[in-house]
């Protein structure tokens, strides 16, 4: 708590997708709240979607790294939170393979170090994980739950089912009240670039405004439970507020070919996907998770929580603001 008794979070991510949106809510809500910025995060970006969501200038940023315990001793020390949000990670599936071990020191070791952190410096601090569907990997069951068993599938996958279990054993051994929300595919118009969705939007609205002719894509028969971020970072939040902490899958329901979602992007401008849209080798993994479905039954029941965004309207949402950001820059 701060001196004027409003509650403070620590978001680590804070530049992200999600690190935005969550930072949003918190303000709303009257929040301080306190990000872990890394020396070489482009601040360019970060802006942007603070701008976007009409936030700039009220993140207060630490300097600090997850693969740094000092840094976040300091901060932890420093900002004395009520909840901590470690959204942090090397968070691209596809460079994970290239580059396995800061995986691996990011995604999976960052967050034994700030689940330490916390419980040396500010034990009773609410703390939430941002685990993954990518840990369901080659799944046996066909719509996964808490209760379904995990099988990674990339080295990022095997870094989040470290992070989760090590968040589920210091819950158990040191009592800290430490949640993870095992999330599936979420998106927004501030959604990273590199990622299907936004990638598609983007293309989209560029082969629409004659920026370019066509788009290089993976596997199109890949399916994934896609929601809207601005949905999802209110579950992250309404998990920090239960009195027991627990784990809780956040999904939509639905599961959707990325072709499917392809072809919404695209007809929303006017266009026929198979014309512009090639598949390219080098965008296939080594290995695939082919389809995802999340069973979201318990956050409904236990948290209340809800999708209200459509995948339709999500992607003509960001097809709209690709379009806006390319009019922009070619005014
Ligand atoms: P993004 O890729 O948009 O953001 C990742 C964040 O991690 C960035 O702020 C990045 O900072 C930060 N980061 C990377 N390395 C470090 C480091 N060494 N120390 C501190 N911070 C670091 O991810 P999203 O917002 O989409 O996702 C948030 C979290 O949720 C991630 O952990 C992701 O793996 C997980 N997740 C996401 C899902 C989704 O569909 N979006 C679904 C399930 C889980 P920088 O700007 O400096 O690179
Ligand atoms: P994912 O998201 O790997 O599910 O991880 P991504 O959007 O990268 O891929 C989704 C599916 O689309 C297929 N695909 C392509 N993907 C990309 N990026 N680029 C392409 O050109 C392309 N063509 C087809 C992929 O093969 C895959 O099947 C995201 C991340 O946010 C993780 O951090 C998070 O944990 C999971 O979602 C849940």
């Amino acid at each position: 708590m701060g001196l004027n008794g409003m509650p403070r979070a620590l978001i680590t991510g804070v530049t992200g997708q999600d690190g935005a949106y969550l930072s949003k809510l918190l303000l709303d809500k009257g929040y301080e709240v306190f990000g872990l910025l890394r020396r070489s995060s482009s601040s360019d970006v970060l802006d942007e979607r603070l701008r976007w969501l009409g936030i700039l200038g009220r993140v207060r940023m630490m300097d600090g790294n997850l693969i740094d315990l000092s840094s976040l001793i300091r901060i932890l020390n420093e900002v004395r939170p009520d909840e901590v949000y470690n959204l942090g990670a090397q968070s691209f599936v596809k460079t994970s393979w290239n580059q396995p071990l800061l995986t691996g020191q990011v995604t999976a070791l960052g967050a034994n170090n700030l689940l330490e952190a916390v419980r040396l410096v500010a034990p009773g601090a609410r703390f939430y994980q941002a685990s993954s569907s990518e840990m369901y990997g080659l799944i046996q069951e066909p719509v996964q739950s808490e209760k379904t068993p995990f099988y990674p599938r990339s080295p990022y996958a095997v870094a989040k089912l470290y992070a989760h279990w090590m968040t589920v054993n210091y819950r158990e051994s040191f009592g800290l009240h430490a949640s993870s929300g095992i999330l599936f595919n979420h998106e927004s118009p501030l959604r990273g670039i590199e990622f299907v969705t936004r990638k598609v939007t983007d293309g989209a609205a560029r082969i629409k405004l004659g920026l370019a002719k066509e788009l290089q894509m993976g596997n199109l028969d890949a399916k994934r439970d896609w929601g809207h971020a601005r949905d999802y970072v209110e579950a992250m939040w309404l998990m920090l507020q239960q009195e027991k902490p627990d784990d809780y899958v956040v999904a939509t329901g639905r599961t959707v070919t990325v072709r499917d979602m392809v072809r919404i992007a695209f007809e929303h401008v006017g266009l026929n996907y198979e014309e512009f849209v090639k598949v390219d080798e080098a965008f296939l993994r080594p290995a695939e998770v082919d389809v995802l479905l999340g069973d979201p039954s318990k956050a409904k029941e236990k948290l209340g929580w809800a999708p209200t965004t459509t995948l339709e309207e999500m992607i003509r949402e960001m097809v709209e603001a690709d379009l806006f950001r390319h009019r922009a820059r070619m005014r």
